[in-house]
């Protein structure tokens, strides 16, 4: 009672009102109801409607006016987006207000960065792209981390952020609260950037956004939209939103048939050729279109270590990227074709293990012209959509009567890869605890949840593990961290790609570390009833900061992360609990996990020098993605 008191009082000046209404009604003095009523009283009165002011007005009109944020929300449905993630507030919520109306799920997060995250499993696991929403001031600096990720992974996000009125930013002064210019900001972290500054320009502002997050390599766009756009009116009939097909290319940029036929030749005359196949190729769901160039020259294939799911390991044309097997395949080859990779450090691109460049030709196929020819010398860049291309790679390589290989060199290095594994992995076999060995851990993940399911993985030495024996998947199901490594990524980018493909079965497997950074997302699956299974493998150390110090110091420093119950603060959170700490156990706790009727937490206790025995030759190379080849 006392505030519609005060609310009259501030009615007596419709100018501060204006301006002072959504710093009450975000200091909750007033409420929407509150607000929309005095806005009807005053319509009444005036007989006039405030239509397309950029004043704010909470309103339900009853004429043909849409707020910005309902219009927003009908350019993204217009682009078949489903989800926005994010966190409601006073400048978003005319937005949020009318998601539902326009099948588009609010999916509330406990972190933004969490959000951008799932917007990244989504896409990974689906090809579909999400928004994702950060308040003014602090939400937005949170999801900053997310969209970087976002743009080194090659996702493409719609990040909204929303600001204050025009009169509290750009320059947002030191008295503004909660203010930055945001925009700033974001600049060097997505492909584009821009303000939405009138109601009117909507549409429009979108479809530049659009257009900017699918040419070339896809990555976030960001798009900051002050309140009062947001609250704005106008009549719907005056703005037009466009099928996509009419101001954006639907198909990405094609491989000349020039391009082709010298691909072709390359391949046909080819003593050994060898395919190497990145993350780009599940994204541009080519896996088929590659499988085809492979067997039909019965070449070998790697996947890089980020495109793990790009061929399926167990194919047999296919030798892991990171053993001698590809490596003597890599070098003794004169031609290789490299298709949706940048062939980045990961895949340690040095001599040591890829031959001398002079002698070997090497055919790059992307379809962005900035990753082409960066650590390799080229013998041919293509630039193109990545199935395009090989389905026309097909089509020239039969008319040329492409000959396929007798295999025996396939062979070879096939047995170079059996004795390696036995070697090399020999720790592993012959391990008999008492604790929980992660390499027997992988194991037990794979024969319980098999190669139908979807995985998320995420942690250091534990993603390591994870890439040596989960089990081969099917195309767009292995989802790692290894392209800018942010650690976290795993539960929520989990919970995205179950959003995506609720029909699939989702197992993230991280580490400890990895585990904590957003853990509290197993509420918002527990809360939306989300069934997939984290499995935390606890050790209690950030392990993979270990054998530097041990080497150089040693000794160990700010790796100890002491014992966590992952279980027990799953339960806390609403998730079916399971723990093993011996062999025997591990097992069954899967199983019983993978029967949960909603989301799971397996805390497996595994043992911490176990940990630490990643293969010495596998490590070293894991150096030298960052220090350079190192001798011998
Ligand atoms: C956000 C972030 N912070 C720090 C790092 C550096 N880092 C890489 S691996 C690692 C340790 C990870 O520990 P955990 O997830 O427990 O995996 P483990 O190595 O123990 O198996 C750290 C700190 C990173 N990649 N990302
Ligand atoms: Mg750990």
């Amino acid at each position: 009672m006392r505030k519609a008191c005060q609310w009259r009082r501030l009615a007596l000046y419709p100018s501060l009102l204006a301006s002072s209404a959504q710093f009450l009604y975000k200091l909750r003095c007033v409420s929407a109801a509150c607000i929309s009523r005095f806005w009807r009283r005053r319509r009444r009165r005036d007989g006039a409607l405030i239509g397309k002011s950029l004043t704010v007005c909470a309103l339900e009109d009853p004429m043909s006016n849409i707020t910005g944020g309902e219009l927003i929300a009908r350019c993204l449905a217009n682009e078949n987006v489903r989800f926005v993630f994010g966190l409601p507030c006073p400048e978003v919520d005319p937005l949020l207000a009318r998601l539902e109306q326009y099948e588009i799920r609010f999916f509330p997060i406990r972190h933004e960065a969490a959000g951008a995250h799932m917007a990244e499993g989504l896409y990974k696991a689906t090809g579909k792209v999400a928004a994702v929403l950060g308040n003014p001031g602090p939400g937005s600096a949170n999801l900053l981390a997310g969209v970087i990720t976002a743009r080194h992974e090659g996702v493409p996000v719609i990040v909204l952020t929303a600001q204050h009125r025009l009169g509290a930013v750009y320059p947002s002064p030191p008295s503004t609260f909660q203010g930055q210019d945001q925009l700033d900001v974001f600049k060097p972290t997505v492909k584009w950037s821009a303000p939405i500054l009138s109601w009117d320009r909507i549409p429009e502002v979108l479809r530049l956004a659009f257009r900017e997050m699918w040419t070339g390599r896809p990555g976030p766009v960001h798009l900051e939209v002050p309140a009062p756009v947001m609250y704005a009116t106008g009549d719907e009939a005056s703005v037009k939103v466009l099928p996509p097909s009419s101001y954006r290319a639907t198909a990405g940029p094609q491989a000349s048939e020039a391009q082709l036929g010298e691909a072709a030749e390359l391949l046909t005359r080819a003593e050994r050729p060898l395919v190497i196949s990145g993350a780009g190729v599940d994204r541009g769901n080519a896996n088929a279109a590659l499988l085809r160039v492979v067997e039909m020259l019965n070449c070998p294939v790697a996947a890089t270590m980020a495109g793990r799911s790009s061929v399926p390991l167990d194919h047999p044309n296919s030798l892991y990227g990171y053993s001698p097997g590809a490596d003597a395949a890599r070098k003794e080859s004169d031609v290789i074709l490299a298709v949706g990779t940048r062939l980045g450090n990961l895949d340690v691109p040095y001599d040591k293990y890829w031959g001398d460049s002079a002698r070997q030709k090497l055919i790059q196929i992307d379809i962005d012209p900035r990753n082409i020819g960066v650590t390799r010398p080229l013998a041919l860049g293509i630039i193109s959509d990545a199935n395009a291309a090989l389905e026309g790679l097909t089509r020239v390589l039969k008319s040329k009567g492409a000959r396929a290989k007798d295999g025996k060199d396939l062979a070879r290095y096939h047995e170079i890869e059996r004795r390696w594994r036995e070697e090399r992995f020999a720790t592993a076999a012959n391990w008999r605890g008492p604790g929980i060995h992660p390499a027997h851990a992988m194991q037990a993940i794979a024969r319980v949840f098999g190669r139908d399911a979807v995985y998320v993985t995420d942690g250091g030495m534990t993603s390591l593990w994870a890439h040596f024996f989960l089990p081969a998947t099917a195309p767009r199901s292995y989802h790692n961290i290894l392209e800018l490594g942010m650690l976290g990524t795993g539960i929520p980018s989990a919970i995205g790609a179950k959003l995506g493909d609720p029909a699939r079965e989702v197992v993230c497997v991280s580490g400890d570390g990895a585990a904590g950074f957003h853990f509290m997302e197993m509420q918002s699956a527990a809360r939306e009833k989300l069934k997939l299974v984290t499995i935390v493998f606890a050790e209690g150390s950030w392990t993979m900061e270990e054998p530097n110090e041990r080497m150089l110091f040693g000794r160990t420093f700010g790796t100890e992360m002491g014992p966590v119950r992952w279980d027990r603060a799953g339960e806390g959170l609403g998730c079916q609990p399971f723990y093993a700490e011996n062999l025997e156990q591990v097992e069954p706790a899967l199983e019983h996990a993978r029967a949960a009727k909603g989301p799971a937490v397996v805390c497996l206790r595994t043992d911490r020098d176990a940990n630490l025995t990643i293969p010495m030759d596998l490590m070293r190379r894991f150096a030298e993605v960052y220090q350079g080849p190192m001798g011998g």
